[in-house]
């Protein structure tokens, strides 16, 4: 029996995921010895280590192998050493004298190098000798966002943008008595490279602001259960707590009642929690407090804080998602792409060493398509956070098969400043011009769905990510491959084959289907599910497309635009701007064009428009041929979740096809080269 078995009385079993036990039979049927030397381990350390021989014991308990001395004929060593590897987190393998053996400096590598033997299952013990490998991850800063509420909120439900049930944290109102479920989703989170996890929405409630407060008990029991599997436990505060908690008159930065109270808040979490890991911060952002009422900068704000946790090792990860929510649509000035690096470039080189910046890939919003943010590479004496959303809050609502890992990789690997330069991945993990790492963040898309995640392949997003902050050079297609063997030990071939055609080009799939060449938020308003072309058009979110008679797209050009294109360094800046070299997928992000504007593909606007809208749903409509083909293979409540899910992507990408193509139409008054039928 692992620590992270499910009461069945109080959640509904869950999904073992990616770990199912059967995952564990190569290893389990080995004879495995631990070693692991007493030395005057962090408790964090220590707890690791309690994981990695419970691991081991469970696996060969149900498996027939057995846990051995190093004396005695052992197939698999696991050893922490001392070891001058500086990275607490690294791991080596090697094969000799049909000796499988992981080494580690610390617990935490071990457990680590672990996990990487069952993911390579019998190739572990299969070969002749093999020469030391070692594997790091690329930053100590791999983390998940929960936008997790602890009361239900009126409009936003449990989980702002969950898409999977109800919190794995909370239940109405309260943390949750029993934590066993958490304790196996940090199991399957240490599994994937995950190392910290914010536990609550960074918009702020009134009960979530507690949570440094009376409420720190519960944090402390959270962050019991995930230490064990490695992982660091941080908190969403709300800049207004000394005000909302204490009745302070003020939260303004330069206050030093203020700055006392932040001071003793941060001593009494460290107090409770001495590994604990630190705050997010979402502030003068949609409506949250921040030090703009005072007139002060977000540098303020955020060195106000960092100074309040610097004595504990504590970390600020202060949000650059600030914009102006209340822009009027008919200012053609203001351009809410710009914002991010207006409001923070300007404070590069001000900010304290333990503020992160955390700064969503692109200057909107987590769309299928944007450009990624020049904000990310503004800033290279700061440390620098990339953003992305696990969740598909723009992606289907995890209704629709979409794997995002060929996103993300192709985000991760943008080259700022052209072919072969620093990538945006090199920026975040301190390979960047100004060497300051701030690492990866994201949201996550767990629920207390007995599948975790909604839909089933979700499941392969969250794994990818936390792969991918690993290493985020890894390739996306053998990353779901690893999911896929991992997920359905034993399956048929026919199961990894059938996931590779539904999910390798889904993401694609998903953006022919939806909104254009990059224009961005044709979606239902607050949803953000299902098509409305206008629905954002004339509103105060700043998320426009003036879609005409004559044309679409925006112009951010700096020559007749919103001058966006500025932000970028070269040669982007000078590729952007004109609509010759623009890229096909980003045209109508940067640029208002007739619909008869030829693309490099040779098509119109109008015509590509139609065709993706029409092959969108063709191809939708052939990975439901394949999974029906194959479904059987499944086992068979995951196969009743998945057919169900791909009943309402087709209902639902019909709608895409549909209304899309026919708001155009009548738009442009340009039919179809084709002739197929619009509305
Ligand atoms: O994408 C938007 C979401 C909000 C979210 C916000 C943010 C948590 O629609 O739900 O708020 O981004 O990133 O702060």
């Amino acid at each position: 029996m692992t620590t992270a078995q499910v009461d069945p009385a109080v959640h509904p079993a869950a999904h073992p995921a990616w770990l199912p036990e059967a995952a564990f039979a190569p290893l389990g049927s080995r004879r495995i010895a631990v070693e692991i030397a007493e030395r005057e381990w962090s408790r964090l350390e220590a707890e690791v280590a309690a994981t990695v021989r419970a691991e081991v014991e469970a696996a060969v308990a149900t498996h027939g192998g057995a846990v051995v001395t190093p004396d005695d004929a052992p197939d698999l060593v696991l050893a922490v050493i001392a070891h001058n590897d500086r990275d607490a987190e690294a791991f080596t393998v090697a094969r000799t004298n049909g000796v499988t053996r992981v080494t580690a400096a610390t617990p935490r590598g071990l457990l680590y190098g672990l996990f990487h033997v069952v993911r390579l299952g019998e190739a572990a013990f299969e070969h002749g000798d093999l020469d030391v490998e070692r594997h790091a991850p690329a930053t100590s800063l791999r983390m998940l966002d929960h936008w997790d509420n602890i009361v239900v909120h009126p409009a936003m439900g449990q989980v702002e943008r969950g898409y999977s049930g109800g919190s794995i944290f909370y239940d109405d109102g309260v943390v949750r008595e029993d934590l066993s479920r958490v304790a196996q989703y940090a199991r399957l989170l240490a599994a994937s490279g995950i190392n910290r996890v914010a536990i609550n929405n960074v918009n702020v409630g009134p009960l979530e602001t507690r949570l440094i407060d009376d409420l720190l008990p519960d944090v402390v029991r959270i962050a019991d259960v995930f230490r064990p599997y490695g992982i660091t436990t941080h908190v969403s505060v709300s800049w207004a707590s000394p005000v909302r908690l204490r009745g302070l008159p003020t939260s303004d930065p330069f206050s030093p009642e203020v700055r006392q109270w932040w001071a003793g808040a941060a001593d009494r979490v460290w107090a409770a929690i001495p590994d604990f890991g630190g705050f997010v911060i979402k502030a003068d952002s949609e409506g949250q407090p921040g030090p703009f009422a005072y007139g002060r900068t977000h540098a303020d704000g955020a060195n106000m804080l960092a100074a309040a946790v610097a004595p504990h090792g504590g970390l600020i990860h202060w949000r650059a998602f600030v914009y102006n929510h209340e822009q009027d649509w008919r200012d053609r000035k203001t351009d809410r792409a710009k914002a991010a690096f207006q409001h923070f470039a300007p404070y590069d080189g001000t900010f304290a060493d333990n503020v992160i910046v955390q700064i969503k890939h692109g200057p909107l919003d987590f769309q299928v398509r944007e450009a990624t943010s020049p904000a990310i590479a503004a800033m290279p004496n700061t440390r620098v956070a990339a953003e992305f959303q696990v969740t598909t809050e723009y992606l289907g609502h995890q209704k629709h098969a979409v794997y995002l890992g060929r996103q993300w990789s192709e985000l991760l690997s943008f080259p700022y400043w052209g072919e072969g330069s620093a990538t945006m991945a090199d920026i975040a993990v301190g390979r960047g011009p100004g060497g300051h790492a701030g690492g990866f963040a994201a949201v996550s898309n767990v629920g207390d769905d007995v599948f975790w995640t909604g839909h089933p392949f979700s499941q392969a997003n969250l794994y990818a990510w936390g792969r991918l902050t690993w290493d985020p050079t890894a390739d996306p297609i053998a990353i779901l491959d690893e999911w896929t063997g991992l997920t359905f030990p034993g399956a048929p071939a026919e199961v990894r084959s059938t996931i590779h055609t539904i999910l390798d080009e889904s993401w694609e799939t998903y953006e022919m289907y939806t909104a254009p060449l990059g224009v961005c938020f044709m979606v239902y308003p607050h949803t953000h599910y299902g098509p409305s072309p206008d629905g954002y058009e004339y509103t105060p979110w700043g998320t426009y497309h003036f879609a005409d008679r004559d044309g679409v797209g925006v112009d951010r050009t700096v020559a007749t635009g919103t001058g966006y294109t500025a932000q970028y360094p070269e040669p982007w800046s000078s590729v952007y701007e004109s609509v010759e070299t623009c890229p096909d997928e980003l045209v109508l992000f940067f640029h208002h064009v007739p619909y008869t504007h030829v693309l490099h593909s040779g098509k119109t606007v109008i015509q590509h428009v139609y065709d993706t809208h029409f092959d969108g749903l063709e191809r939708v409509r052939s990975s439901i041929a394949a999974w029906e083909a194959a479904a059987g293979e499944f086992p068979a409540d995951l196969a009743a979740r998945v057919t169900d899910r791909f009943a309402e992507q087709l209902r639902s990408t019909t709608d895409w096809r549909d209304i899309i193509n026919t708001y155009f139409l009548r738009k442009s008054g340009i039919p179809d080269a084709q002739g197929r039928t619009i509305y």
